[in-house]
């Protein structure tokens, strides 16, 4: 089971640094200008010197004020919880889109905290009575920077937009799925095992930054897709949901979530989390299908008590290692597949039409945006039974009007 402190440690190993040691405050009040107290900032520091430390990350939120003190003390990079996770997307954002939402990010961070940065120029140069001094001055130009910034990172996002809405428009026939859930619950996997994709897949936190589409099946119709996307985390800093909105886009056009929880781990914590992000997207109408994974490593009675807490969730083991268990595994996602289907098919429902031979040309359409149970050429035109979804109908019957004559 993971702590605060032990996913800090993975948030570390992320970032690619190596954790030499931790420490833990336990203070009724934090310092409001050094963020620990005198005897944690010596023991600290020691550590600094005994460790050769090249940075010091705090599982928490410090002001601008803090983390440049600290510095200053410390004589090494200071970074807080919310700056960690920022450094993380920067590394790992490999798409254009990726890039710029975390470059976005990152400015909207800095904005407010540029005023911490400066403010000791003015204090070297003659202090509070100086007015307008350096520091203010180019407190006021890196603001300026910033905020040109900020606006044309947010122009090129607009323009991505555009295309993910053309793309919206083409996938609207079509049923979409989207995995969501903690990051390293094993999405990815699970996406890969599904539709035999070869998406990366790493131990590491943060390794998808974007969103990925894949058809489920070939042959369903209405087509289902599913989409693999950012990870969660507790305290998911503000600026980044905001910024990763055009990514977390996926989730909130979805039909189904399904929403991926590591067996093994801090269950509650990870759900009240993905509750609150889907909150934060405005997405908590859309249904979800529980999904715990990593089965594999767990004992047979943790399993057999999660079963019968979460009755209606499915449980799989998505690791595709060939090794033992493999046949299994397989079995369990080919259950998962199922399940997403069936899931669908309770929703659609069963017309009959007859559509006029003139019309026939639509019949493409028909065939992309359903099932097509039976068909029948009459002499007053064809007849057809058709199974999709109330939506995929409605647009059937908008695109054909008159001739779109529903028997029963
Ligand atoms: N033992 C075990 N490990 C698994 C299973 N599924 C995934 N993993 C491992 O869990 C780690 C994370 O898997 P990913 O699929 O990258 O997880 P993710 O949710 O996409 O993570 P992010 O994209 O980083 O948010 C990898 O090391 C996987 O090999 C499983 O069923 N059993
Ligand atoms: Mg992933």
């Amino acid at each position: 089971m993971q702590s605060s402190l032990e996913e800090m440690a993975s948030l570390t190993y992320s970032l690619g640094g190596e954790v030499v040691g931790q420490l833990v405050q336990a203070r009724a009040q934090i310092h409001p200008a050094y963020f620990f107290g005198k005897g944690k900032l010596d023991e600290i520091k020691s550590a600094i010197k005994n460790d050769a430390v090249d940075a010091v990350l705090v599982n928490n939120q410090l002001s601008p004020k803090q983390n440049q003190n600290l510095e200053k003390i410390f004589e090494c990079e200071v970074l807080d919880r919310t700056q960690v996770i920022l450094e993380i997307f920067a590394k790992n954002a490999r798409t254009s889109e990726a890039k710029l939402q975390i470059g976005l990010a990152q400015a909207e961070y800095l904005l407010p905290r540029l005023v911490g940065l400066w403010k000791h120029l003015d204090r070297e140069r003659g202090g509070i009575g100086a007015s307008r001094g350096t520091g203010e001055k180019q407190i006021e130009k890196d603001r300026q920077f910033l905020r040109q910034r900020i606006t044309r990172l947010k122009i090129q996002l607009e323009r991505v937009e555009k295309e993910r809405v053309t793309q919206k428009q083409r996938r609207s026939n079509c049923l979409q799925v989207s995995l969501i859930g903690y990051t390293n619950a094993g999405k990815s996997t699970i996406m890969n095992a599904l539709t035999s994709s070869e998406l990366l897949v790493e131990d590491r936190l943060f390794a998808t930054l974007d969103s990925t589409t894949r058809l489920l099946e070939d042959d369903s119709r209405p087509k289902v897709l599913l989409s693999d996307t950012v990870g969660f985390i507790s305290n998911l800093p503000h600026e980044v949901v905001a910024a990763f909105r055009s990514t977390l886009a996926t989730v909130k056009d979805a039909d189904l979530l399904l929403q991926i929880i590591d067996a093994g781990d801090n269950i509650e914590q990870h759900l009240q989390t993905t509750a609150e992000v889907l909150a934060d997207l405005d997405a908590l109408c859309i249904p979800i299908l529980k999904v715990f994974n990593k089965i594999d490593q767990l004992q047979p009675a943790r399993l057999l008590m999660l079963e019968k807490m979460y009755p209606d969730a499915i449980f799989v083991s998505a690791i595709n290692n060939g090794k033992k268990g493999f046949d299994k595994n397989k079995t369990l996602i080919d259950k998962l597949r199922k399940k997403i289907l069936v899931f669908f098919n309770e929703r659609m429902k069963t017309v009959t039409i007859r559509l006029d031979y003139q019309h026939s040309k639509q019949l493409a359409n028909i065939y992309e945006w359903s099932r097509v149970d039976k068909i029948d050429y009459q002499e007053e035109g064809i007849l057809m039974t058709l199974t999709t979804i109330p939506g995929n109908l409605e647009r059937l019957r908008h695109h054909l009007g008159a001739d779109f004559t529903e028997i029963m």
